[in-house]
């Protein structure tokens, strides 16, 4: 009876002792021995060398995307990143054309994307990975969105990332959310929807350029990518339009161009709809300009984009930025 009270005993005092390193680590451990074969211990370890990072809560709690759009929009939309978009596209204009052709996207939106995530590589994120997916499945602070049980998820990942792809995974480095390499794959869209374009048995997309130039693509394409099918018009309203039919979470593209004539959104340019169906279908994006909300029809490829990152801005972002940098490279 005495023995089993005093390890009853040191059990409750090494669990509170682990807890304290990390509230959950031990549970999360547990889940990944039971979920995922992997060596509950070997978890526990890694996790010791887990560091919390303030500063990781503090960019979680102000992201770029809580900007209005007239503020958003001069961050990435620079002449800066659209020379380095073309710039970029030149340097690797046959794997670009390669993946693009492969995968079926057009080639301005897979720069562009690298372009908005770290500037075609100058920016991976300084973060290592590991003390990011933690911090934030442990530590994730009260924004009033409580999103520790994706990073949780996204750690979990990381880890069976690590076995698959022989990646350090004290050493990875990203950015403040965990996202790594030029194209900024989270640890399931890495595993998920990276690509070994160059075939040397790995799928590096820190420093393979067709890896990563192919990844972004398939990104794209398993998102339902259509190639040379509009992305956003500009819209025009009419008086009285049915704001009920502009987006607000989900940019899902719905609605015929037809019906949401209609309620009032046509395209601003009726040339851009030259040879382009009635049946087609969008949806209708609101973003704010310093001088009252713009209207854009927007399509499928808008949303593929938003699979990427949620938000309209960013989705925006990435097509102005692409066809900057088409104009600029000439196709
Ligand atoms: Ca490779």
């Amino acid at each position: 009876m005495k023995r089993i009270f005093s390890l009853a005993l040191v059990s409750i005092l090494s669990t509170s002792c682990l807890a304290q390193q990390h509230p959950g680590a031990e549970e999360f451990a547990a889940r990944a021995a039971e979920e995922h074969g992997l060596d509950q211990e070997q978890v526990m370890v890694l996790l010791h060398d887990a560091r919390f990072k303030q500063s990781i809560v503090d960019a979680i709690s102000r992201p770029a995307e809580a900007k209005p759009w007239f503020e958003y929009r001069p961050i990435f939309i620079t002449d800066k990143r659209i020379r380095g978009g073309v710039e970029f596209w030149r340097d690797n204009a046959e794997l670009v054309g390669q993946a693009a052709e492969e995968y079926g996207v057009d080639p301005q939106v897979i720069v562009a994307i690298i372009g908005v995530e770290t500037f075609y590589g100058g920016n991976t994120g300084g973060y290592r990975v590991l003390d990011a997916l933690t911090t934030l499945s442990f530590y994730y602070p009260n924004t009033g969105n409580d999103r520790s049980d994706f990073f949780s998820r996204e750690l979990m990942q990381f880890l069976l990332l690590g076995s698959e792809e022989n990646l350090p995974l004290r050493e990875v480095t990203g950015s403040y959310a965990g996202a790594m390499g030029l194209g900024q794959f989270m640890p399931s869209s890495y595993r998920e929807y990276a690509v070994d374009l160059d075939k040397d048995g790995r799928r590096d997309l820190w420093s393979s350029m067709p890896d990563i130039i192919g990844s972004v693509a398939n990104y794209l394409h398993r998102h339902g990518w259509e190639p040379g099918q509009p992305v956003a018009w500009s819209a025009r309203v009419a008086q009285g339009a049915d704001m009920a039919l502009v987006a607000d979470r989900d940019y899902k593209a719905n609605k015929g161009l037809a019906e949401l004539a209609a309620g009032g959104f046509s395209a601003a340019d009726p040339r851009a709809a030259d040879g382009i169906p009635d049946t087609t279908l969008a949806t209708v994006a609101r973003l704010e300009e310093t001088d009252g909300d713009k209207y854009w029809l927007t399509f499928k490829n808008f949303y593929v984009i938003t699979r990427y990152n949620r938000s309209p801005l960013y989705a925006m972002a990435v097509y102005e930025l692409s066809e900057a940098i088409r104009a600029g490279y000439g196709e």
